[in-house]
């Protein structure tokens, strides 16, 4: 098999990257003329042909409606779809399958949690803890719910330009007021990786319920949630090579439990009469109508083929070419960098002096190279940096060492092109 003989004996760096980056065939292109550069892949990752692979024969051979019929389309398709949760619960080594929800994204996750079990169990005047470094995902839901409830925001801080967060802060904020405390896993903007583990440790001590938004590691690094003891986490399939449309939330068993179903619809009841319905468990009653069957069975495809290579190698291979960035624009005139110096994510945001973000990357996709411009919807932390966008280049495991050089190379003549010397 390809992945084992691609991996054999090896340690993160013997592996040979190339093998995994032909499974993707959207990479081998030109943009504007140039060799595409994918540099983008915090906002979503290509998809392997394996995933693409699957979605095809799921449409062909076994497409139907899942948990309704008894014809033999809609057994194997309400199999494969119960085997994806099976596959999920391994993949972040939940206790059981019925610890996981299937949602539209981390987006969606992030909103049932925030409505269903912040409507009922946040009351006027709890505390909702967040950090200064959540994307809007992990912001405006929890805005909405202290709205709607009466509850206060407070906000662990980030440290300047290190875009580390302030831990001499936390016992005084975490107080017995916090009854939840959700942060996110890796900034999408900074590339910081949280504490996550020693987090959740310390709202647990302080009486508060925690979610993990692992939008930006779950296909980059092993995910434990166990380890990690968190209440809840989420993340999107389609930033880990699954399809659009799909993604996780997990609820440890207890959580789930006291979490009220959030839309009504089919499947997602055992009796209704016109006045009243009665509800399934979890995870069903929080899969009203019919599901993305064909993004959950993608998904499933997508995590076998990330634990094939291994999160761990991916983990190490992105970390890696992120350094290797680092140092190379480091060394750069006019270029500043933003997030921690040592033990960054796969991603680097970056401001040219005097030439805006999105004349970077307009320039760059010029060349082919694929950059995101802006606030990368962290607004609030912009802010506090004062600044209002970055150019982010982020990387996953079939970007090379020559796509850096090649990035690298373009900056300078962005800087050439406006007049600024490197
Ligand atoms: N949380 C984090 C940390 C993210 O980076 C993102 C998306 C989300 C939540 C939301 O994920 P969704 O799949 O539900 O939309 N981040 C980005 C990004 O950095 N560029 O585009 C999307």
């Amino acid at each position: 098999m390809k992945n084992a003989a691609a991996i054999a004996g090896s340690s993160g760096k013997s592996i040979n990257w190339k093998i995994f980056r032909a499974d993707f065939p959207i990479l081998d292109q030109k943009v504007h003329g140039h060799p595409l550069v994918y540099l983008d892949n915090a906002a979503t990752s290509q998809k392997p042909r394996a995933v693409l692979d699957v979605l095809r024969r799921y449409y062909e051979h076994d497409n139907s409606n899942v948990h309704r019929g008894v014809h033999e389309l809609s057994n194997r398709a309400t199999a494969a779809y119960e085997a994806a949760r099976e596959r999920a619960a391994r993949f972040i080594n939940a206790a059981d399958a019925d610890e996981i929800v299937f949602t539209r994204g981390a987006t969606e996750g992030i909103n049932l949690v925030a409505q269903a079990w912040g409507g009922r169990h946040v009351k006027s005047g709890d505390h909702i803890l967040l950090t200064e470094m959540e994307h809007h995902s992990n912001l405006v839901p929890w805005q909405m719910l202290a709205e709607r409830v009466g509850a206060q925001l407070v906000y662990l801080p980030v440290t300047g330009d290190d875009g580390l967060l302030d831990l001499s802060r936390l016992d005084s904020i975490l107080t017995g007021g916090v009854r939840l405390f959700a942060m996110t896993h890796i900034s999408n903007t900074l590339g910081t990786v949280n504490p996550v583990a020693d987090l959740c440790a310390r709202a647990r001590k302080a009486g508060a319920v925690t979610l993990v938004d692992a939008a930006q590691s779950a296909g980059h690094r092993p995910i434990d949630v166990r380890a990690i003891g968190c209440d809840f986490l989420v993340f999107s399939g389609h930033k880990i090579c699954g399809p659009t449309g799909i993604g996780v939330l997990y609820g440890r068993r207890e959580k789930l439990d006291e979490t009220p179903p959030w839309q009504g619809g089919g499947e997602m009841i055992l009796n209704v009469d016109y006045h009243k319905t009665t509800y399934k468990q979890p995870p069903h009653c929080f899969e009203a109508g019919t599901p993305n069957i064909a993004g959950v069975i993608g998904l499933g495809a997508a995590m076998d083929y990330l634990d094939a290579i291994g999160r761990d190698n991916i983990w190490h291979h992105d970390q890696e070419l992120a350094a290797y960035a680092c140092e190379r624009l480091s060394r750069m005139k006019g270029v500043r960098l933003f997030g921690p110096a040592v033990g960054r994510a796969g991603l680097v945001s970056f401001l040219l002096e005097n030439i805006h973000a999105h004349d970077v990357v307009t320039v760059a996709d010029q060349r082919g190279v694929a950059l995101r411009g802006g606030h990368h919807c962290n607004q609030p932390l912009m802010k506090k940096l004062g600044i209002e966008s970055t150019a982010r280049a982020s990387f996953y495991f079939y970007n090379t060492r020559a796509e850096v050089d090649r990035l690298v190379e373009v900056i300078a003549e962005i800087q050439k092109y406006f007049g600024q010397s490197s």
